[in-house]
């Protein structure tokens, strides 16, 4: 008999019973306890899972077959809308440790004393694909950790830019609307290198400084892991006193920033779809814990008076350099969800969830936040009873007069459901009552600059400038990375059929670089329009190191990982050799070769394992198994990919003919096998790219 299950048993036929007409009693009531008796939702047991109920063997099944109908009924309605923005998404468990007590600044609980832990769940996510998207396409990162506090649920819930597209709410649909996939068509999918996208970013020149990073490498990183992190508005510290501060919240990564090449994140989504979701997933698995460092840049109402832009205007940020970010605290995801659909889909973030401590700003983008989020998950998770599902309620107590609605999972007691009360059920006082002492109170002073006044739709003044920090960011990149602005926007462009869009796009550009706007207009093979008006004139920022990656890039081995190529007649010793060497300098080593029944087993098949998914590479390779492998396309886009994608390779004499095959030329980057290669590990060669790449 064909066998279709684990074990060589086929579960739709018992066997030795001879005849398909018998029922089936599977694997035999060898389960002790009651848990592990298949049961209906009613907890009726299951007789048979494997054969509907049918009158006779070939008749038709019967509709009295209650277990079918609700398996089918159950299955036909397992998912609910994705969520409309930043719907492909990843998340995990883990700890907030405050390192610096605040309370000076801040009652929030989470920051009272130094080593106070408190419960998270983030969740990171691309904002434009679909929940089945790719992990790694040309796309901003969501940023959402929620914060299980001794005083009820703080999210903050950000990015991984600290800037946003635009400055007022009432514009995010038309964003959103824009940068999806066309109406009409339904591509394309998570990306923005398409007409409508440019066309409104092009006309809302709001949007340029974002643009600016959309473009850099912050929007192709390497890991979740490696990314950081903004809260992005200008929020409120306030403490026990009702003394508020301006504060803006920044996520740094232990494991350093680093970012993929163009070229490498196009590769990896179709190598490997789940690249971001797998790795981090994985890393906590395997006991290598992410953790970030959680920022603060406060300051107070004289600093933001004095400053070009205005703070409650989200398109800008405040330099590092200007007010530094003080650490005070780590986050470390230390637990995998348990069940992706339960946790990571329903995990419900609003801004507006804030404790007493922490407040808001007039911050006109923050304030519609706080009514989409709510309304949103009412959406999605179809009830405003959505905070009693267990990854979105409180750990703190809860008590409270809200009753009823769909799917009210709580069974409050007694009469009292309403406040103020007698009833003594309810608790001597008639409780629960509000608490003026330490419950949460609005911070009552207006915002800094803001006065009540005439009803108007209007932004203030400062808002107007949308060019300077566009300008700063640019200035303050690299060679390497201006290059990489450049080139992505002329991609993005070059996928924009309509012509007038691009050269839009072109006359805002000259009002933030002529060098990036010439570079864009030559790479199109286009002619330079006339600069757009602007509505205020650009003033000249400082250069803000902090905003570039390479400058601030972190050599180590911790989080990443090396491929070692091998073939059937590599020295086994020289294999294990090279792993221990980069386990040892805590990267992880991944052994590749062309069949994985090899000695020493292979972690991976070369078609299946392209160097685009490791750090660096290692070639453990005869001269014949390299004069080999020549003919294999894998192997010698396995070696060329490592090179252009400016990986370290390090490798045996032997490898010789594949790397002269794939073109890779002497620099500090290529190595022998030894230390050399696992120091060159650590980093990428961004001093090779003019040799693989066009930087003009
Ligand atoms: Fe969101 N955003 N957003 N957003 N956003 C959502 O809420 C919205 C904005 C961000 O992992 C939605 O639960 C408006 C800025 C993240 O579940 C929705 C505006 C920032 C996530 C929504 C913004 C973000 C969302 C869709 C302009 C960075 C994923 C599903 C006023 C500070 C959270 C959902 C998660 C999700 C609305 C702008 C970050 C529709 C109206 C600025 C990380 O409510």
């Amino acid at each position: 008999m064909k066998s279709n299950a684990p074990g060589g048993k086929d579960f739709a036929f018992e066997e030795g019973k001879g005849g398909e007409t018998h029922q089936h009693v599977p694997s035999g009531g060898n389960h002790k306890s009651d848990e592990a008796h298949l049961t209906t939702n009613q907890g009726i047991r299951v007789s048979d899972n494997q054969n509907s109920l049918k009158s006779g063997a070939r008749g038709p099944v019967l509709l009295e077959d209650f277990a079918l109908r609700e398996k089918i009924f159950h299955f036909d309605h397992e998912r609910i809308p994705e969520r409309i923005v930043h719907a492909r998404g990843s998340a995990a468990h883990g700890t907030f440790t405050c390192t610096k007590a605040i309370p000076h600044l801040t009652r929030a609980a989470p920051f009272q004393e130094k080593g106070k832990q408190t419960p998270v769940f983030t969740r990171f996510s691309t904002v434009a694909g679909g929940a089945g998207s790719v992990d790694t396409p040309r796309d901003v990162r969501g940023f959402a950790v929620k914060f299980y506090t001794d005083e009820g649920n703080w999210d903050l819930v950000g990015n991984n830019i600290p800037v946003f597209f635009i400055q007022d709410a009432i514009k995010f649909p038309d964003l959103i609307h824009s940068v999806k996939m066309e109406a009409n068509k339904g591509y394309p999918q998570a990306a923005s290198a398409h007409d409508t996208f440019w066309d409104f970013i092009s006309l809302m020149p709001e949007t340029l400084h974002m643009i600016m990073w959309a473009m850099s490498d912050r929007a192709i990183p390497r890991s979740l892991r490696m990314m950081e992190g903004f809260g992005i508005h200008t929020f409120r510290l306030v403490d026990a006193k009702g003394k508020s501060t301006f504060c803006k919240f920044h996520w740094k990564p232990v494991l350093g920033m680093q970012s993929t090449c163009w070229d490498e994140a196009v590769k990896i989504a179709g190598a490997d779809p789940d690249y971001h979701r797998r790795d981090l997933y994985e890393s906590i698995e395997a006991g290598s814990f992410p953790a970030w460092d959680l920022g603060i840049q406060t300051f107070d109402e004289e600093f933001a008076e004095a400053q070009p832009y205005d703070v409650l205007d989200s398109t800008k940020l405040i330099p590092e350099e200007d007010i530094p970010v003080e650490i005070i605290g780590r986050m470390e995801l230390n637990r995998n969800p348990d069940n992706f659909f339960a946790e990571t889909e329903q995990a419900a973030f609003c801004p507006g969830n804030v404790v007493p401590g922490i407040d808001f700003t007039a911050d006109p983008l923050l304030q519609g936040r706080l009514f989409s989020y709510l309304d949103t998950q009412k959406s999605r998770l179809g009830t405003t009873n959505f905070y009693q599902i267990p990854i979105n309620a409180p750990k703190c107590p809860m008590h409270n007069f809200n009753r009823d609605g769909l799917m009210q999972t709580q069974v409050p007691t007694g009469r009292a459901n309403y406040e103020p009360n007698s009833l003594a059920e309810a608790g001597e006082d008639g409780g629960p009552r509000e608490c003026p002492a330490t419950g949460f109170a609005s911070y009552s002073a207006q915002d800094v600059g803001s006065e009540a006044g005439d009803r108007l739709r209007v932004r203030p003044e400062l808002f107007a400038d949308h060019y300077s920090q566009a300008r700063m960011f640019f200035l303050s990149q690299t060679e390497n990375e201006r290059a990489h602005i450049a080139s992505a926007i002329a991609f993005e462009l070059s996928k924009v059929m309509l012509e007038h869009v691009r050269l839009r796009v072109l006359s805002r550009l000259i009002n933030i670089d002529d060098d990036l706007a010439a570079r864009v207009a030559d790479a199109l093979g286009m002619d330079l329009p006339e600069a757009a008006p602007v509505a205020r004139e650009r003033v000249e920022m400082k250069e803000s190191p902090a905003l570039s990656i390479h400058k601030n890039a972190k050599d180590t081995l911790d989080g990443r990982s090396v491929a070692v190529l091998y073939a059937e007649n590599s020295a086994k010793k020289e294999v294990e050799d090279v792993c221990k060497a980069i386990e040892d300098a805590g990267g992880t080593a991944v052994k590749v070769a062309p069949k994985v029944g090899i000695t020493p087993a292979a972690d991976g098949q070369l078609a299946g394992s392209p160097s685009v998914l490791f750090d660096a590479v290692a070639l453990v390779l005869t001269e014949d198994d390299a004069t080999m492998l020549c003919k294999e396309s894998a192997a010698v886009q396995f070696v060329m990919d490592a090179f252009g994608h400016l990986k370290a390779i390090g490798a045996t004499d032997g490898a010789k003919p594949l790397m002269d095959r794939a073109g890779v030329e002497a620099d500090d980057g290529v190595t022998g096998l030894g230390g050399d290669f696992v120091k060159a590990a650590a980093k990428r060669f961004y001093d090779r790219e003019p040799k693989v790449r066009n930087l003009a």
